[in-house]
């Protein structure tokens, strides 16, 4: 049985659901199964590290992140949708369309020419030319990848050049923009090139922010020239209800990262931090501070890969034994940061 998570925040009458979007993770020996019960409602089917090599050419849209994983548990991540999927391509981006949603992929090469941001930028205008052209306008959720996201080139980090970019990409398009942001990861890759994937949908959801920490794309200057992108969680109605995205959230409170070097302390206030979000959008005069067990399709990045066992024995504490988590190597986007975790959750109400 799903936890769900009792709702504060709710959607205008307006918005017409016709279809549902689903995360699942499918052990890979489950996989060609799933396929043949599925096929014609699968958006996209996601491994992870080298896992790729063990899946044969697919009739749908197969996006591999170079996050490698770190337990045995050999997962991949299937998005379905209720409705007949249609796969497309247009220029670079590789995309399912499905009822009121799109699910699409863009994989960018580096040169010596163009600097990240300029790249970033012009990906994030194709990515809003091709929601505009197939009028579903609003990006829900997005997993950004970065090659050496910590290293610095032309006197900014990478990551700072990668905000930039966004940040240009998003305000030419709507003056408004910091009140439709999508809910996000930005991971660091050590393998593979610039990679993005993206969820987007007709309707707008609703970004919802941490009272816990400030909005990044409020973030003072001494992070970078332009703040990232981005919102804490977006609340989306499908047909089958609410989903919560939260974006990958870490050790941050305020705008400050905290617990530097210590990847238990480091973890409590993650988790703190995610049972505030929870608890924001949450019912609160339902709430019992139980948040964390309404989680699904959970993945926790690891900086280093021997802090797993730590982690993952701390976290079985606090989640459900059945609840689908992933355990991925990946480098957080500041450098004194040691681990990220990002979610979906159910939410009741409709
Ligand atoms: C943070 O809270 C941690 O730039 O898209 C988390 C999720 C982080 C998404 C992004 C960055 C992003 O600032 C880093």
């Amino acid at each position: 049985m799903l936890n769900t998570l009792p709702l504060k925040y709710r959607h205008a009458a307006s918005n017409k659901p016709l279809a549902v979007a689903h995360c699942n993770y499918v052990p890979l020996t489950q996989l060609a199964g799933y396929i043949a019960e599925s096929a014609q409602k699968i958006l996209a089917v996601i491994s992870f590290g080298s896992e790729e090599h063990d899946i044969r050419p697919l009739p749908c849209l197969h996006i591999k992140v170079a996050t490698p994983q770190l337990d045995d548990a050999k997962l991949v991540e299937v998005w379905t949708s209720s409705a007949p999927v249609l796969h497309r391509q247009r220029g670079g981006i590789h995309y399912a369309v499905s009822g009121d949603m799109i699910f699409g992929s863009i994989r960018l090469p580096e040169s010596d020419e163009a600097t990240m941001d300029t790249i970033i930028c012009t990906a994030y205008r194709w990515i809003f030319d091709l929601l505009q052209a197939e009028a579903c306008p609003h990006l829900i959720r997005v997993w950004n990848y970065v090659p050496d996201i910590n290293s610095t080139a032309n006197g900014l980090e990478r990551y700072q050049l990668f905000c930039l970019g966004r940040h240009q990409a998003f305000s030419e398009r709507n003056q408004f923009f910091e009140h439709d942001l999508p809910a996000a990861t930005a991971i660091g890759v050590r393998q593979g090139g610039l990679h993005m994937h993206f969820l987007a949908a007709r309707h707008a959801g609703r970004q919802i922010e941490n009272p816990r920490q400030v909005s990044a794309f409020r973030y003072p200057h001494r992070y970078g020239p332009r703040s990232p992108s981005f919102s804490r969680a977006m609340l989306k109605k499908w047909n089958d209800g609410h989903h919560l995205y939260l974006s990958g959230t870490a050790s941050i409170v305020g705008h400050e990262s905290c617990h530097e070097g210590d990847l238990d302390r480091q973890l409590q206030e993650t988790l703190r931090n995610i049972e505030s979000l929870l608890g924001h959008a949450g019912d609160t005069s339902e709430s019992r501070g139980d948040y964390l067990k309404t989680l699904s399709s959970v993945k926790i990045y690891i900086r280093h890969p021997h802090h797993l066992s730590l982690v993952k024995n701390s976290l079985e504490r606090h989640f459900h034994r059945e609840m689908p988590t992933m355990y991925l190597q990946g480098d957080i986007c500041r450098s004194d940061l040691l681990l990220e975790i990002e979610a979906i959750c159910h939410a009741q109400g409709h």
